[in-house]
């Protein structure tokens, strides 16, 4: 049984108040942190965690925290990245649906290390359930003594605010959130400057996703060397997978980073295997943002050694060998699933969250998705094919913002590894049209 630091406790009934919380070790980070470490302590322990944002970048936490400036008399935002939108990605609601407590604990321990008083969780404006529970978990953190004026008499002083989200994908990406939450359109920004140094009104701001926060609490709890002995090489900890598609068991399963993506897959600990008794075909292990691996790859790198669910391990060789680990949104294709459909309803949705800032994206966007519905519905030719091509090459790496390559990455690995499919579509026009499509659930 793999070892759990987030999900342990989350089948006990009342997991999701305060008392039971509490009766369960809940709260002990902040009372350790407060009462025994000082801020510089705390972030010492995270960089020797070896944390990686868990909302998609897998950048070090601990670092990014280093680089937070501190100029005199200027406040510090720690900000909370609960926007989750990425198709096949719904870990974080699950977990402040369940324990919302560990949001608000680490919320508290990450905002002491950053000397931060002020604090906000931006949460997806469509999950209102989870927006109420974690504003309810808040007031009962408060109404204990663990926020507001004075903590446990320690002197530090917090608040933390929930703000409902603007209702847009492109929200989540960290600049466009704090757009959002100043009250503007959420139009990403040019980086640099980065949020550290210019972030929530101009001041410096950490912005991390809700599971990077909830981990901290485990980190304080067993310190820092403890949790970098969980996992491998660069890839320390667990981390939480939503998993979807064609599999027996989809749901939210809590991993040791390092575990083989076929142990993953087959295990009737996690995914318990393809449904139907169908072949697996193609992954996408972190949401529609990154590349789509064919089964072989997925199983074992191009060296042959079995593939792991690491940022490494994952990523290796980029879209052409590789997919990467992303937000954890892991996605399995059976056999009957068309890649060309699939890849249109990712592009389709890029399309759709397009903020429009950058022409490559809003235009190319749109095009991909138009190229991808001719060729998908049976009207396409060879040249399609490669202007599809050049369109996600023109795309990827010119925009402001991480969406753009998002879209593109997608699209080249399809062509890459399954460019028979988009072949098949062009020579059988009267059966694509007609065909039954096979399109995930995710
Ligand atoms: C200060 C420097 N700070 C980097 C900070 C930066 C940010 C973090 C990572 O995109 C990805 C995206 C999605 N001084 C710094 C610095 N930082 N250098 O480090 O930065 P970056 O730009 O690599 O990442 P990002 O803009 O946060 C996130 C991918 O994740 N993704 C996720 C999608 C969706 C969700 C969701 O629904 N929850 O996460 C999936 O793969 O495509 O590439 O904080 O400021 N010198
Ligand atoms: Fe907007 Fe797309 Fe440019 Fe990002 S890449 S800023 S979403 S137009």
């Amino acid at each position: 049984m793999a070892r759990k630091l987030l999900l342990n406790h989350v089948d006990v009934p009342g997991i999701n108040g305060f008392d039971v919380y509490r009766q369960y070790g809940g709260y002990r980070a902040v009372e350790k942190a407060l009462r025994t470490m000082s801020p510089d302590d705390v972030v010492e322990e995270v960089k020797k965690s070896g944390l990686r944002g868990r909302g998609g970048a897998g950048f070090p936490t601990g670092m990014k925290w280093g680089f937070l400036a501190k100029p005199e008399g200027v406040p510090r935002y720690l900000v909370c990245n609960g926007d989750e939108s990425e198709p096949g990605t719904f870990k974080d609601r699950y977990l402040m649906t369940k324990i919302p407590h560990a949001l608000v604990e680490g919320m508290i321990v990450s905002s002491y290390a950053l000397g931060a008083n002020t604090s906000y969780i931006y949460i997806r404006g469509e999950m209102m359930p989870q927006i109420r529970i974690v504003e309810r978990a808040i007031a009962e953190a408060k109404a204990a003594g663990f926020l507001g004026k004075n903590i446990l008499g320690t002197g530090y002083d917090l608040e933390i605010y929930v703000q409902p989200g603007g209702g847009a994908y492109i929200c989540g990406e960290e600049t466009a959130l704090l757009e959002s939450l100043e009250g503007k359109r959420g139009n990403p920004r040019i980086k640099p400057p980065f949020p550290a140094v210019a972030g929530l009104y101009g001041c410096p701001t950490v912005v991390n996703n809700v599971e990077s926060i909830a981990a901290t609490v485990p980190i304080i709890n067993e310190g820092g060397e403890e949790y970098a002995k969980i996992g491998i090489e660069r890839s320390t900890g667990t981390k939480l997978i939503s998993a979807s598609g064609n599999i027996v068991r989809p749901g939210v399963y809590e991993i040791e980073l390092g575990l083989p993506v076929e142990e993953f897959i087959y295990s009737d600990e996690y995914c318990g295997g393809i449904a139907n008794g169908k072949r697996l075909k193609a992954v996408v292990a972190g949401g529609s943002s990154v590349p789509i691996l064919p089964a072989n790859l997925a199983l074992k790198t191009a060296k042959g050694d079995a593939r792991l669910m690491t940022y490494e391990s994952l990523a290796d060789g980029g879209f052409v060998t590789g997919t990467a680990m992303g937000s954890g949104g892991f996605i399995a294709f059976d056999e009957d699933q068309c890649i060309v459909r699939n890849t249109l309803n990712f592009t389709r949705f890029y399309h759709h969250e397009s903020c429009g800032q950058c022409s490559p994206c809003r235009e190319g966007t749109g095009w991909m998705e138009k190229v991808l519905h001719k060729i998908e519905y049976g009207h396409g030719d060879l040249s399609d094919i490669d202007l599809l091509w050049d369109i996600q090459r023109k795309i990827d790496g010119n925009t402001i913002c991480p969406l753009g390559d998002a879209s593109a990455w997608p699209v080249a690995s399809a062509i890459r590894h399954f460019r028979d499919e988009f072949e098949w579509h062009i020579f059988h026009p009267e059966e694509a049209q007609t065909r039954n499509y096979g399109l995930a659930h995710y």
